[in-house]
């Protein structure tokens, strides 16, 4: 049966229309006033706006990292996400130390299949770019995947060199696939740490002198730097710092296809978290590493004004008491050393309730750019738009009816998220998902789940386009 939603406020990157929507099947089949609702399932949202499903394009469900496992799964990490009007995702595969990019691809197919709830599709990372893997990118694309990864950061594990990461370059301009970079210099963090550590600098508060903004910003520059002289289009993921969107709006400057995310936690929280009482510091604790406030009004504006194009989350959710009552190892792996801590943070439940109110709230941005950078250019850089990232009449059906006037607390205690602790823990919000909508099936209504593991869909994505 077709599913009406009627007396909606359709709020697109575009536009903001009041009009009835026709959902037959998975698609969006019909937008216009007062259309008849014979035979239909009617939803009534008056009063309430209706958004494109939030797309998060930065993930780690279930990754292998620092001696442990990200404590979400595809099915958890999902249903969080729903919860959070978040109904598409992209993951990163991990390319196998000594094996294919297929192997890692089939790997994170096998993890998730089963378990998806939500619409996902993958990103590699390279991080052995022997010649048979450099022969074998092209055929990432045969595969649904059109965007690769790259480590600038975390030197012995992942991290690539400038040789590497310039021949992924000139192969990604070739076939038209995104180069994505995690930039950070990891030669001087490498060197910083060690020195730390051996002058007995332990706490989770140095994991931040040992990342400097400035070794983000020199990374940066130096990707802007060979995506102009290789042609690549380069998306930089999770730019933290003043410096380095100075080095993307400087590239963008000379005409570049560079462009620039920034994740949820580098708005919100700061060093000084790093320095909480105790061990509560390594709850904060990923890389890059949060910075002062002074950063995060830049990336305010940037999100606004246009030098980032994309709000995403880095969701790599870890338990600070892990190890107990079943859970796997968290963050207590890093108590004796700051380096040992697993990197990262849940998040990919609160993007769009905390982006939303802090930034249309707050005067930030309007509706219309929240759901640009939230939603439409997530979908239209990574291949996925107009099927994802807005409300149009063909495109698929992922709609939150959002109510804008409903507060709630944020609290590990009520989140969906595989963690003990929230990081935006007591955050009064207003602006909340009422339902969401998969393919036209509610998914979440409430406080209910009503979606099922395995009914998630993964995501063939097209070759992406520049948001410039
Ligand atoms: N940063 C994190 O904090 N976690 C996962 C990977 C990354 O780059
Ligand atoms: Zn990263
Ligand atoms: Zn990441």
């Amino acid at each position: 049966m077709p599913t009406l939603i009627k007396n909606g406020t359709i709020v697109t990157a575009a536009d903001t229309v009041q009009a009835d929507l026709l959902i037959d099947g998975e698609q969006v089949a019909l937008m216009g006033r007062n259309l008849p609702s014979e035979g239909a399932q009617v939803i009534d949202a008056a009063g309430k706006l209706l958004l494109p499903g939030g797309i998060d394009v930065h993930t780690h469900l279930e990754l292998p990292f620092g001696g442990t496992v990200s404590s979400d799964d595809f099915f958890t990490g999902h249903r969080a996400a729903a919860f959070g009007a978040t109904t598409t995702h992209l993951d990163f595969v991990i390319q196998p130390v000594g094996g294919s990019l297929k192997e890692g691809i089939d790997e994170w197919h096998a993890k998730s299949t089963p378990k998806a709830a939500i619409d996902y599709g993958f990103h590699v990372a390279i991080t052995d770019l022997r010649d048979d893997v450099l022969t074998e990118i092209p055929s990432v694309i045969d595969e649904g995947i059109t965007s690769l990864k790259l480590f600038m950061a975390y030197k012995g594990l992942f991290q690539i060199d400038d040789t590497t990461l310039f021949r992924a370059m000139q192969v990604a301009a070739e076939h038209g696939l995104l180069i994505m970079v995690h930039a950070e210099n990891g030669d001087v963090i490498a060197e910083l740490t060690k020195q730390l550590l051996d002058e007995g600098k332990t706490a989770p508060k140095y994991h931040a002198v040992a990342h400097p903004a400035i070794a983000e910003a020199e990374a940066t520059g130096r990707a802007v730097a060979l995506a102009g002289i290789s042609g690549a289009s380069l998306y930089v993921v999770h730019v933290t710092c003043e410096e380095a969107v100075e080095q993307i709006a400087l590239g963008r400057a000379k005409g570049f296809p560079v462009m620039g995310e920034t994740c949820t936690q580098y708005l919100f929280v700061f060093e000084e978290d790093l320095a909480r009482p105790g061990y509560e510091g390594a709850k904060y604790v990923c890389s890059p590493p949060v910075r002062q406030p002074k950063d995060a009004a830049v990336l305010w504006k940037s999100l606004a004004g246009g030098d980032l194009q994309a709000i995403s989350t880095d969701h790599c959710p870890f338990w600070y008491e892990g190890g107990v009552e079943g859970r796997i190892a968290g963050k207590e792996l890093g108590r004796e050393a700051f380096h040992q801590i697993p990197n990262g943070m849940p998040g990919i439940e609160d993007r769009m309730p905390v982006m939303w109110h802090a930034g249309v709230g707050g005067g930030h941005y309007s509706a219309n750019r929240f759901v640009e950078i939230a939603s439409t250019n997530p979908a239209k850089i990574f291949g996925l738009y107009p099927r994802k990232g807005t409300i149009t009449v063909g495109s698929d059906a992922d709609i939150v009816i959002w109510d804008a006037d409903k507060e709630h607390t944020i609290s590990a205690a009520t989140h969906h998220m595989n963690t003990d602790y929230n990081v935006y823990e007591g955050m009064r919000v207003r602006g909340w998902p009422e339902k969401v909508l998969l393919r036209g099936r509610v998914i979440v209504d409430g406080e209910e789940w009503l979606g099922a593991a395995g009914e998630g869909k993964f995501l063939r994505r097209k070759p992406f386009g520049d948001v410039l």
